[in-house]
């Protein structure tokens, strides 16, 4: 049976606030300021248990080798003589943001009838850049069962960021859908991360039907207002789009295509006149987890809580919620650690639809599993990282030390390398 499986990243214990995203607000903001591995790893697992509370079936994957020997050595140095700046992309926690792991689709949307998955490159972005060897071995590990197909990532120079700029609309998970590759052009001074050739080429090597498949402009304001990912100003989930007014470039020509495509859509807008751009991106409004509920419980919006704080957003969604719309629920969970370097509820999580069954369970959780992360990360993650410490000794063995403790613990030893 086919499903929609959430695979969050569990955050490592290198999290910190070094600035390094260009156009990112939110992590720009947050240059500098101490950070706290083990309450944000924390809040991390929180949240996967309020998903296993609605009935979710819920997955993980695991911070990756930092700081990254091997990416330092190809730039003929070491941790030792690394300038700062290397040094914290070299130690950055950024793959915890599993939004950006891979683009997936989803075996009724693909010629052979696999799951094909695409690791990102992430090339924009230097301590992105290293990411994907990490990603692509945990995901050959993960899913491969003949049910998926697993491709390395589109070679630069073409940038692509993974399922954070790409959304699926469909009647059911299980059934074809319509994929959206959305890519930016131009970002007012931010780069636009995801581009246009690096979506095209994803959707040909998935084999995707291009008469069900979109390529659509994000709106140049939004990157330039700081949705440094579509993810940021817009969320699909089975036939229903959450985004906001000004997400896209040519907003009536996608909404057309897609009544066209699949006349049951249902788009659920918010108008700027309500939620101005700026609002929507500081409280992460649409950074949520739109998921559907079990046994026809509709749907819910998993929220941080940066969205309840925010006024106008929070009136703009109870009406929403109390209205005839498809949205019924909404919950509010605590990621702030990762928010503050702009990474919110769907930023941390990979969706995946799939059997269950032809996953390798070491990266499915239920409540026991749970435990056994929250108590590895109680006993080795560092409470906090001061920005002058990035870099120290004695805090890469505490990294190397905790990571270890979690493969262990995890009974998957064998990514130690990787
Ligand atoms: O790529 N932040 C990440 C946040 C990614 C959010 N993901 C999605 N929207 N799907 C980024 O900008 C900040 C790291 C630092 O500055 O230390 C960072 O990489």
């Amino acid at each position: 049976m086919l499903r929609e499986i959430n695979f969050d990243g569990i955050i490592g214990p290198s999290h910190n606030y070094a600035g390094l995203s260009h156009g990112n607000l939110a992590a720009t903001r947050s240059a500098g300021a101490p950070s706290h591995p083990r309450a944000a790893a924390l809040q991390g697992v929180a949240k996967m248990r309020a998903n296993l509370a609605l009935g979710l079936t819920q997955g993980i994957l695991l911070p990756h080798p930092r700081p990254d020997h091997r990416w330092l050595a190809s730039l003929a140095t070491d941790l030792a003589h690394a300038p700062r700046y290397l040094q914290a992309q070299a130690l950055s926690a950024s793959a915890m943001w599993a939004a950006n792991a891979a683009t997936v689709s989803p075996a009724p949307d693909t010629g052979d009838g696999r799951c094909h998955l695409t690791v990102a490159n992430l090339v924009t972005m230097p301590h992105r850049s290293h990411e994907w060897p990490a990603t692509l071995a945990q995901l050959r590990l993960a899913f491969a069962d003949a049910a998926f197909a697993v491709h390395p990532p589109v070679p630069a120079p073409f940038g692509d960021e993974g399922a954070a700029n790409h959304m699926r609309l469909c009647p059911a998970h299980g059934e074809a859908g319509v994929e959206i590759f959305v890519y930016g052009v131009s970002g007012g001074g931010f780069p636009a991360r995801q581009h246009r050739d690096a979506s095209l080429a994803v959707a040909r090597r998935h084999g995707l039907d291009p008469a069900r498949t979109l390529f659509v402009e994000q709106a140049e304001a939004a990157i330039a207002a700081g949705a440094f990912h579509n993810d940021v100003v817009a969320v699909a989930n089975e036939q229903v789009l959450f985004a906001h007014e000004q997400a896209f470039a040519d907003r009536d020509g996608l909404y057309s295509d897609l009544r066209r495509l699949l006349p049951a859509v249902e788009i659920v807008e918010v108008p700027a006149a309500r939620v101005g751009l700026g609002d929507a991106i500081a409280s992460y409004l649409f950074n949520a987890q739109l998921v559907t509920l079990p046994d026809g419980g509709g749907m819910a919006l998993i929220l941080p809580g940066e969205a309840r704080a925010t006024p106008a957003v929070w009136e703009w969604l109870q009406e929403m919620a109390a209205g005839n719309g498809p949205i019924r629920r909404l919950d509010v969970v605590d990621v702030r650690e990762s928010m503050a370097n702009g990474g919110g509820p769907a930023c941390l999580r990979l969706r995946v639809v799939a059997d269950p069954a032809t996953i390798d369970p070491r990266f499915l959780v239920d409540a026991a599993r749970l435990d056994a992360i929250e108590a590895v990360v109680e006993a080795h993650w560092p409470e906090a990282i001061a920005h002058d410490a990035i870099g120290e000794p004695a805090l890469v063995a505490t990294v190397e030390a905790a990571r270890r403790a979690l493969l262990e613990a995890l009974g998957l030893v064998e990514l130690i390398d990787s």
